[in-house]
């Protein structure tokens, strides 16, 4: 059996960085990657025949964990029936009403391939809608690798120090208006110095690619308040947040009404799958209907949404997001009693975490970036030798699973207390 450093020796030669998305080239935390062969419940199994408890879940769409029986068998069963046709389909109906019913501010929905996709779809559908061109994001936040939004960005832009990528004409960046996170007094500025012309406000509610923190009280709600005042569309990207926090997502659980939200990950079973969807009288705007263009010749795949309605089903028919909460705080509690007195910083909400090698607190990226990357490096490949894999980034979050079961999470704790002991 090939192993992986041969399998990465191999990739590098065809593929650049020998992968296809940057973080997955472990240089946030030096090494190489390991390649994977199967993965089954919270466990992957490597091309070396090595097991290990996985808490990347596939960076979030895994939410019933791997190879989850009702997902597979909905695509085997969808498959036999043909993988694309380009034509409308009975389920890309299901996907929309489900989704709609999940999602109350979802009045009508367009399915897309990925969350990068559903980004740059609403961020198309703002200006069209508003007839203004510029938008606001938020340090840190990361909403896929859309021209317009890779400034100041998350996740892999900012594990690899170029957060602001190459390739992006200064035009465009100077569209963007970037601020602090938990900020409202650069929010009300933002505004005044551009009067009449921010077409949307876009930000992950709970941002989540530069580790994970949370919205201050009133934050959001000062967002949703100012962006309806000045008639600039509120976007959220709940790619990841979504259909995970709670069956709502995060605006539900903070009971903010965006007009726009961007979907994906949860979605799609593990397929490739986004969505963008909001008011009615924006989304109408979309053409055929509007005048702005957005098509895909993938877009609604049958056996892509035979895989999200299967897990979606499943998460209701379980009441997934109340096991996913038990094993949260089981995993926060045994997380906390191991990292007492040394100076990190756990942040979770539901089924998503981080720990921040920093002592806190963590409200921005400014904060964020206080982290001891070196020391978390060495940690995770402690944890990866003895078979617990998270994220190869500080900047990135953790998630978990229905799959995680109360030995797993025991398990993990021991093996965080050990490499803790080996890296203070
Ligand atoms: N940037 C993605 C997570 N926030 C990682 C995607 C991947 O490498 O698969």
């Amino acid at each position: 059996m090939t192993t992986s450093r041969q399998l990465f020796e191999i990739a590098k030669k065809r593929i650049p960085g020998g992968v296809n998305s940057p973080v997955r080239a472990f240089r946030g935390v030096g090494g190489e990657p390991f390649f994977v062969k199967s993965a089954s419940g919270c466990r992957l199994t490597t091309v070396d025949d090595e097991v290990l408890i996985d808490f990347v879940g596939t960076w979030g769409p895994a939410i019933l964990g791997h190879a989850a029986e009702p997902v597979i068998a909905a695509v085997r069963e969808t498959a036999g029936r043909g993988l694309s046709f380009g034509t409308p389909n009975p389920l890309e109906i299901e996907m929309a009403e489900t989704i709609c019913r999940m999602v109350p501010s979802v009045q009508k929905v367009r399915m897309v391939n990925s969350g990068t996709e559903a980004t740059m779809s609403c961020i198309r559908l703002a200006r069209g809608f508003t007839g203004r061109s510029k938008i606001i994001k938020f340090e840190g936040c990361y909403h896929g690798h859309v021209d317009s939004l890779l400034v100041k960005a998350g996740s892999g832009a900012l594990t690899h120090g170029n957060p602001d990528s190459a390739g992006v004409p200064e035009a465009l960046a100077r569209l963007t208006v970037t601020l602090p996170f938990n900020d409202p007094d650069a929010i009300a500025a933002a505004f005044a110095a551009n009067p009449g012309e921010i077409a949307a406000v876009i930000l992950e509610p709970v941002p989540a690619n530069a580790g994970l923190y949370l919205p201050e009280p009133h934050f959001l709600e000062n967002l949703r308040n100012i962006c309806t005042r000045q008639g600039a569309v509120l976007i959220f990207d709940e790619v990841m947040t979504g259909f995970r926090l709670a069956r709502g997502g995060a605006q539900e659980i903070y009971n903010i009404t965006p007009d726009l939200t961007a979907m994906g990950k949860v979605i799609g079973g593990g397929l490739p799958v986004g969505a963008f969807g909001g008011r009615a009288e924006i989304m109408d705007c979309l053409s055929p209907d509007g005048p702005v263009y957005q098509a895909g010749t993938l877009s609604g795949n049958p056996i892509a949404m035979a895989a999200g309605l299967a897990q979606l089903c499943e998460m209701e028919r379980t009441d997934g997001w109340s096991t996913l909460e038990k094993t949260g705080a089981a995993f926060e509690a045994a997380t906390r009693e191991v990292i007492q007195g040394l100076p990190l910083t756990f942040q979770r909400i539901g089924s998503m975490f981080c720990l921040y090698f920093h002592e806190g607190p963590v409200r921005n990226l400014q904060e964020a970036m206080g982290s001891d990357r070196v020391r978390f490096g060495k940690f995770f490949h402690g944890c990866l030798s003895d078979g617990v894999y998270f994220a190869p980034s500080q900047f990135e979050a953790g998630f978990l699973c229905t799959a995680h079961s109360p030995a797993d999470i025991e398990q993990t704790a021991k093996v965080v207390q050990k490499n803790l002991a080996r890296v203070f």
